[in-house]
């Protein structure tokens, strides 16, 4: 199936429990099946990693919603530059039933020739088997002063593209007129934007209208819709700003 609804792209984004670790998960509701009847009720598709893909199988129903498999992580408990290994490979996301695979890479860290390489690899195979393959591009690590700032963000992209991705997934620049110098720097690269930190809903839902008024092709969220008691009304607003 595939991660698309009239050509444009909502991902609930559950890989918090390997990227940040239990300070995500410190309220109630936060469990995976309260998050896969979220990602079922409104999201175009679920991005987990391999462990709860896994044990989570059987209940996720893909006629709802597609599962995205994060092909690369790391915890929050290394310090320095960042760096995600590969931990699973497209076969076997494949045969978790993926419909499109994910891998991060933070360029300009020092591990950004390991994980661009491997992400070279994961680019080709996924061709090879014609399954879509969405780049998280965070310019991260020493090197790197502003992670949001417009030319941090637009150069993410302009890498996601470069390398063969499908979709790039990159940070909110903070406003309409920024995020549509990024849009226009990748043409015909579907670009979706990642929510971070829980903010207030009516600053959240402001940010979804500029990046979808800025010509993003989707969103791809998670703490800013599962960390909220009325996550399924929010997660509904959503759904008007990226479809309708
Ligand atoms: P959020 O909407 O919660 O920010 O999720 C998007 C995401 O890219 C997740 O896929 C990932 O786990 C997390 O953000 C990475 O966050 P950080 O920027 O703190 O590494």
């Amino acid at each position: 199936m595939s991660i698309e609804r009239q050509g444009r792209v909502l991902l609930l984004a559950y890989d918090h429990g390997l990227e940040h670790g239990p300070s995500d998960f410190q309220v109630r509701g936060q469990d995976p099946e309260r998050i896969i009847d979220l990602a079922e009720e409104s999201f175009t598709g679920l991005i987990l990693h391999k462990g709860i893909a896994q044990r989570y199988q059987g209940t996720i129903d893909s006629s709802r919603t597609s599962l995205v498999v994060k092909l690369n992580g790391k915890t929050s408990l290394a310090s320095g530059d960042p760096y995600a290994p590969q931990i699973c490979s497209v076969d076997r996301a494949l045969d978790l039933g993926a419909s499109a695979v994910g891998y991060t890479i933070y360029p300009g860290s020092t591990g950004e020739p390991a994980m661009i390489e491997t992400c070279s690899m994961i680019e080709e195979k996924a061709r090879d088997y014609g399954i879509p393959l969405i780049i998280w591009s965070y310019p991260r690590g020493e090197a790197v002063d502003n992670e949001t700032n417009v030319n941090t963000v637009q150069y993410a992209a302009r890498i996601a593209m470069e390398l063969g991705a499908d979709y790039a997934k990159v940070k909110y620049t903070g406003s309409k007129k920024s995020f549509e110098r990024v849009v226009n720097i990748a043409p015909d690269l579907d670009l979706l934007c990642a929510g971070g930190e829980k903010i207030k809903e009516d600053e959240f839902i402001n940010e979804a209208k500029e990046v979808m008024q800025a010509g993003a092709s989707g969103l791809a969220v998670g703490r800013n819709i599962w960390m909220r008691d009325n996550a399924r009304k929010v997660a509904q607003k959503l759904e008007s700003i990226v479809f309708d």
